[in-house]
């Protein structure tokens, strides 16, 4: 399955949504502001946030005036157009040139953190780097072993501590054997962590401050996941974290299981973030490099 194939499968639900839309391009006519207000109403629906609904179809008002469009499906590319234009927020390719370089995976609790880094891992395995996991994650013993197996699948090197040692310790180590075997990338798991919980977030730059101190000049993505069911909320939590630990990029996850695919123009509005990746599934294969063009396409097949 190519990447644009599994992107138009994961989005299912929010297409069906979707599929409204097709219905009120037919109806579409230039004077009619109900058709308008039925547009906003179903952006609104999929989750691409109230500000830029608003701003896209308010343009996209005015240009269909302005270019006298008399067709639904000329109208429909002035749509399309517009929502392109919202998704610029920053490079979605992962910047990732020094050696070694470091992902560091943030978000509050069972937002796929682990299971994106397996996958990440399997990815940059298959373009040629050697990858070193790194289990951050101290606070269950189960989460360094959820890890430990999926290093073993994507065939990469794990360092992990015991259960309850300090995070901050395990990323220490995990620098020192990176640099030893000569990894490409060290991808660093961190346990889920509410945004409002001051300690964990202080945890959270600790672990930054190692980074920056053991490979000073490194290339560091610091990646923040957000579960796409939960739509909207998700991006309260992410101001935080943008401040802690300095956000470069999104994931944004079990967009197989939403209707709410439309987060991703809210994320790009709000947060100013690029998303880099999707995760459309439980399966190694199942993470898609971020492209705001066929995302868009995808969405109006
Ligand atoms: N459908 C679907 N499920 C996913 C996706 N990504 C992760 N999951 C599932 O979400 C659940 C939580 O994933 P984890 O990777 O353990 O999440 P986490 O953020 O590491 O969780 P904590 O470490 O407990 O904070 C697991 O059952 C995953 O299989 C996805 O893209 N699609
Ligand atoms: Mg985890």
């Amino acid at each position: 399955m190519g990447f644009f194939d599994k992107i138009f499968s994961g989005l299912t639900k929010t297409r069906v949504r979707m599929e409204d839309l097709e219905q009120i391009f037919q109806d579409y006519r230039p004077d009619d502001d109900d058709f308008f207000d039925e547009l906003e109403e179903l952006l609104i629906m999929a989750d691409m946030g109230v500000d830029t609904v608003d701003r896209v179809v308010t343009s996209m008002h005015y240009l269909c005036f302005d270019k006298n469009i008399k067709r639904g499906d000329k109208a429909r590319e002035v749509l399309i157009g517009e929502l392109k234009k919202e998704l610029d927020a920053g490079d979605t390719e992962l910047k990732l040139g020094t050696k070694p370089s470091v992902i560091l995976m943030v978000g509050v609790n069972g937002v796929g953190k682990t299971t994106t880094i397996g996958k990440l891992a399997a990815l940059l395995k298959s373009q040629g780097k050697k990858v070193m996991l790194c289990a951050g994650d101290t606070f269950r013993a189960a989460a360094a072993e959820q890890l430990g197996i999926w290093a073993e699948r994507a065939g990469v090197d794990i360092v992990r501590h015991e259960e309850g040692s300090d995070p901050a310790a395990v990323v220490y180590d995990g620098i020192c054997a990176g640099k030893a075997r000569g990894s490409d990338v060290i991808i660093i798991d961190t346990a889920g962590r509410l945004h409002n919980k001051a300690n964990l977030m202080n945890e959270l730059s600790k672990m930054r401050r190692i980074i920056d101190r053991e490979l000073p000049g490194a290339d560091v993505e610091t990646l923040m996941v957000l579960d796409a069911t939960t739509g909207q909320n998700g991006l309260i939590q992410a101001e935080q974290f943008l401040e802690t630990a300095g956000l470069t990029g999104i994931v944004l996850t079990k967009l197989d299981g939403t209707a709410k695919g439309g987060v991703v123009f809210a994320i790009a509005n709000q947060l100013k973030l690029p998303v880099k990746f999707v995760g459309v599934g439980e399966g190694i294969d199942d993470l898609i490099p971020f492209n705001p063009k066929e995302y868009i396409e995808a969405l109006f097949k």
